[in-house]
């Protein structure tokens, strides 16, 4: 009964306090959160408890996930099959075309929920949602244009998760215009049709506490510059979301059509701006590197899914020395754990460079709270809400992680993240907030229990790839 009350009760003002917490200025002992409509109205450290709820464990503020395509949850595990030819990104992208060849919109909001709450369980409080699925089986838009959409905003609402939605304009299939093929069918508009959509969108997240909206062009093999530019120009604000020079056969094609390099192409044609996002930007010279530091966007991994895909590995050390800033996705939702992803990102970059503690930024600093803290700034950024750290002003988005499990309880600060990231994974998490409303306790979300009866029978009719 009271779990069900958690999850529904507007979020009156409330006060936490946790022993130790993870603050803008670092950790703080004997902590009292006050959280007022879901935003974090005030924070005392050395505080007395009295008061408060006691919540026992270690507050860190919770991991934005800056990309996923929900839908993808659904098929995880079912592209590991070897095929007559070599796999790769296209073959299995071939596969994720056929899975969705018959997606209706009631298992797009039961894979949606269940993705969700396994983010929430992962440590992810909330969503950037790069959503593309948006007509019916036959390519034609349902009568509401936003009906996907409005599923997304339905399982976030189920979850509790929070939600930056990213309707996706997604126009033709290749670079130069190239007429979109019949397994894009679900996904195309042209500027108007996608700007119609994405004022339905807007109402469709309305219903969300914590949601907020942007736009993605999926590419730029799946816009021509006259489009994107069309598309720009009637969205002034919010964030911009865009997968980028992923694969190796995407530059070699970008470098046909225009000559140019997919990032280089991008600096030098449109405004690149802090809001702007570059999904993947795997593939990058030096240069351009540099230059998405310099234009202040964030780039956006999904090691897990760029591990699974075999797209390559983005260049850390020296992105993060010239200032740029990153975040980090589930993307294709194969495992979804917070920890999991920043694990992957340090790890690919020992192998890359082959040396340790890559991403830590000064001797004495641990790696564990340095890919922390990077992926908070990116994903806030990302998103465009104010989420990302225990400070006045933010929603009040919290994971607990458990000091009392055996790797975290013989060590203090930094060194709960070094365990949480390397050795326990989301195991050691074990309540997480959203707006001040608690939907995880002893790492299961309030609701995982139905979410997943529903969840499975629609994977049955589904899992044949
Ligand atoms: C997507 N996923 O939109 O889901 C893409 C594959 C494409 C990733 N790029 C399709 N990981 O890029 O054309
Ligand atoms: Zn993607």
């Amino acid at each position: 009964m009271q779990r069900t009350k958690a999850m529904h009760t507007p979020s009156a003002a409330k006060k936490l306090f946790f022993a130790h917490a993870l603050l803008p200025g670092g950790w703080a002992h004997d902590v009292v959160l006050t959280i007022e409509n879901g935003v974090i109205a005030a924070v005392a450290d050395n505080s007395s408890s009295a008061g408060a709820e006691i919540v026992s464990g270690v507050a860190v503020p919770g991991m934005p996930n800056l990309h996923s395509h929900a839908f993808q949850r659904g098929m995880a595990g079912l592209t590991e099959l070897r095929g007559e030819t070599q796999d790769s990104f296209w073959t299995w992208r071939q596969l994720m075309y056929r899975f969705i060849d018959t997606l209706t919109p009631d298992d797009v909001e039961a894979i949606a929920a269940y993705a969700y709450a396994e983010m929430l369980e992962g440590g992810f409080t909330s969503v950037a949602e790069f959503h593309y699925l948006h007509h019916d089986e036959h390519g034609a838009p349902y009568g509401d244009l936003a009906e996907m959409a409005s599923r997304i905003a339905a399982a976030c609402i189920d979850t509790g998760i929070g939600l930056t939605l990213l309707p996706v304009f997604y126009n033709f299939s290749g670079f130069g215009g190239a007429v979109p093929v019949h397994g894009q069918r679900r996904f195309i508009n042209d500027p108007s049709r996608f700007l119609a959509l994405l004022e339905r969108s807007r109402e469709a997240i309305k219903p969300v506490d914590d949601a907020d909206i942007g736009i993605a062009p999926h590419s730029l093999r799946a816009v021509t510059p006259e489009t994107l530019g069309e598309v720009l120009k009637a969205v002034p604000s919010g964030p911009i979301h865009m997968h980028i020079a992923e694969q190796v056969k995407e530059v070699e094609d970008c470098l046909g059509w225009s000559g140019q390099r997919p990032v280089e192409w991008l600096l030098d044609h449109v405004a690149v701006d802090r809001r702007w996002v570059l999904i993947h930007a795997t593939h990058l010279t030096l240069e351009e590197t540099v230059g998405i530091a310099n234009a202040g966007a964030v780039v956006g991994l999904c090691p897990l899914t760029e591990a699974n895909l075999g797209d390559g590995i983005f260049e850390g050390p020296r992105f993060i020395e010239a200032g740029g800033v990153f975040g980090v996705g589930s993307d294709s939702n194969i495992e979804i754990t917070a920890p999991g992803e920043l694990k992957q990102f340090e790890y690919s970059q020992r192998l890359r460079h082959r040396i340790r503690n890559a991403v830590a930024r000064h001797a004495g600093e641990t790696t564990g709270r340095a890919l922390y803290e990077h992926a908070l700034v990116g994903g806030a950024q990302a998103s465009g809400r104010a989420i990302g750290a225990l400070s006045v002003g933010k929603r009040a988005d919290i994971v607990v992680l458990d000091d009392t499990h055996p790797d975290l309880c013989g060590v203090i600060g930094d060194r709960w993240l070094d365990a949480a990231t390397f050795v326990t994974g989301k195991s050691a998490i074990s309540r997480v907030y959203v707006g001040g409303r608690q939907v995880v306790e002893g790492g299961r979300h309030f609701k995982r229990a139905d979410i997943t009866e529903r969840y499975r029978r629609v994977v049955k009719r589904l899992a044949s790839l």
